[in-house]
């Protein structure tokens, strides 16, 4: 057992639990940073049975001054930035939010690594979104960044700076550029999920039909489980790097979207409609990434295929939604 102590921003996401079990399960004692919120936003943590586990700090990526107490109570081996505006589509509506809590406060945690705890070792939740309008067919590290959204801008400068710590300070602070990656614990507001929480409720008659806007657009979709783990082994390697973590296969929203229909036996062009309403202003036609990097220097490899990734999330919106029916009759 490691004994060693991590800091998690953005512990309430999706990602934020599945690397607390990862580092819970090696030994750590892991801190959380938990941003005051009106609503209950520890349903991930409880779903993975950890929620107790974790000892959490209040605290808030725009506030310096919490990421300092937090470094300070926490004392950190390990610092995991995972906290962000993370939904594109919302960066349009909130730009100076979205620039301020994912591009400029990654300077807040830094900044208290810099001052307060040097030798913490420290994780930049980069994006593949900065690639944007690709100019290359298979995205790598030495890929130019081109972003599409205030989203990729504002990730783009969290990258940037992550680098120049490294170089100018000599933190070991590494950038993962994760491309899209997604679990039973995603957001309803992301494709992959919205589709199989609609494929649920379509099985089950409470739905009837399924909305969406771009469908030609392709992502290279990994499982968030997997992913984790490469943040963890960048951390522990002698040089801070930067990694791109992806699976090398892309797939368009029409078929991730058929494949969970097939899921349950229904045929998507049944229920499927196009409404402009979820159409971008700008959007990101395609991505694939090339991880050979990770696999070379970290031994990383996803081990999910996109259709076992599909399947598990409509099988536990299957579960959630037969769950919220019942509790509906029995009311
Ligand atoms: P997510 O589910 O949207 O989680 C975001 C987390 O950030 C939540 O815990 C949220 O807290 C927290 N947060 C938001 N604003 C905050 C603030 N001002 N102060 C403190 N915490 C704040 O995102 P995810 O999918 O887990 O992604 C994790 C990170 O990886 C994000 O930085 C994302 O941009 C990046 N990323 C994700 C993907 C992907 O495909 N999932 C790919 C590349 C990069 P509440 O729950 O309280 O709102
Ligand atoms: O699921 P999405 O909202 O994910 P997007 O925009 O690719 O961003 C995700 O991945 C990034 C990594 O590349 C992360 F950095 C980011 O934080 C986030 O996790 O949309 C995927 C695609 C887009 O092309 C979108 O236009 O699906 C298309 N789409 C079509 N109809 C839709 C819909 N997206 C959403 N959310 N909702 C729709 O109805």
């Amino acid at each position: 057992m490691s004994g060693k102590s991590a800091l998690i921003t953005g512990i309430t996401g999706q990602d934020g639990p599945y690397l607390a079990k990862l580092l819970l399960d090696k030994g750590y004692r892991v801190h959380g940073l938990i941003a005051r919120r009106a609503s209950d936003n520890q349903w991930r943590l409880r779903e993975l049975g950890i929620a107790g586990e974790i000892k959490f700090i209040d605290g808030d990526l725009t506030d310096a001054s919490s990421l300092i107490r937090a470094v300070n109570l926490a004392k950190p081996d390990e610092f995991y930035n995972l906290a962000a505006q993370s939904f594109v589509a919302a960066s349009w509506d909130q730009p100076l939010l979205t620039a301020t809590v994912n591009g400029l406060a990654v300077t807040h945690c830094l900044e208290a690594l810099r001052q307060f705890s040097p030798h913490t070792r420290f994780y930049q939740a980069s994006t593949s979104e900065m690639f944007g309008l690709i100019q290359a067919e298979r995205q790598d590290e030495k890929t130019p960044f081109y972003p599409r959204s205030p989203y990729g801008v504002a990730k783009l400068y969290g990258h940037w700076i992550t680098v120049n710590y490294r170089e100018s300070f000599g933190l070991h602070a590494s950038s993962g550029i994760l491309f899209n990656h997604e679990s039973p614990l995603r957001g309803i507001e992301f494709v992959t999920r919205k589709v199989t929480d609609a494929v649920a409720r379509i099985k089950l008659g409470s739905q009837r039909e399924l909305r969406l806007g771009n469908i030609d657009a392709k992502r290279d979709w990994g499982f968030a489980g997997d992913y984790v783990e490469a943040m963890w082994l960048m951390l522990q390697q002698d040089q801070a790097d930067d990694y791109v973590i992806a699976t090398g296969v892309t797939t368009t929203v029409r078929d991730m979207c058929r494949i969970a229909f097939r899921h349950v036996d229904l045929e998507m062009d049944d229920y499927l409609v196009i409404d402009p309403k979820f159409f971008r202003p700008a959007e990101v036609e395609v991505l694939l990434g090339n991880p050979a990097k990770a696999r070379a220097k970290l031994g990383w490899a996803p081990k999910t295929s996109l259709e076992q990734l599909i399947g598990a999330m409509v099988d536990a919106d299957l579960r959630r939604v037969a769950a919220e029916l019942q509790a509906r009759v029995t009311a």
